[in-house]
């Protein structure tokens, strides 16, 4: 399936939130986005991936149950603040959703947490499946972010948005399918 060219763009967490607020969502700046993406997508053709960061949203909870430590008994009602970090992380994109859609822009979340893993040494791997490919070959834009998510040996992990981008693994794989 052959693809135009793929551009994967960062939302900061810092951007579109502000950081010493807890949950704080700055909907201007993210309208902002959506409008330059929108003009941008009219005057280029390309295969554009959004992810974005967990700004106020997922690190204060993250933070505050210790996910960095993976999971430790001792902490108190952790495996509850992974569950929140997730929801908190679900609100956040929920607004940058509706604000590409409110500019007419397909967007549609990908799940984080479902299509990402990573190995024993914190590597990144991506379960690039028919779905992702399908849906940049529809001009949809899939919208990936920050998020926890479990290793191969079942501990928590954080994955960073640049991490998500960063994978080589990533990348590669997608990029094979799409050719
Ligand atoms: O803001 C972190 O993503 P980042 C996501 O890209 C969580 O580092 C859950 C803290």
């Amino acid at each position: 399936m052959a693809l135009k060219e793929l551009v994967i763009l960062k939302f900061g967490g810092s951007v579109i939130t502000d950081k010493s607020i807890p949950f704080h969502v700055r909907t201007e700046t993210i309208d902002q986005l959506s409008q330059k993406i929108a003009v941008a997508l009219q005057t280029k053709e390309m295969a554009l991936i959004i992810v974005h960061g967990g700004g106020s949203f997922g690190h204060p909870l993250a933070h505050q149950y210790q996910i960095n430590k993976g999971i430790d008994p001792s902490i108190p009602n952790q495996i509850f603040g992974i569950a929140r970090t997730h929801h908190a992380m679900e609100d956040l994109n929920r607004y940058i959703i509706e604000s590409l859609i409110a500019n007419s822009l397909p967007a549609m979340t990908f799940s984080t947490f479902s299509s990402f893993f990573k190995d024993l040494n914190s590597n990144v791997k991506i379960t690039c499946g028919p779905q992702l490919v399908a849906a940049l070959s529809h001009q949809m834009i899939p919208v990936y972010y920050g998020d926890i998510l479990f290793a191969e040996n079942g501990n928590a992990r954080i994955i960073s948005g640049d991490e998500i981008i960063l994978s080589s693994e990533s990348k590669g794989l997608c990029r094979a399918k799409m050719d």
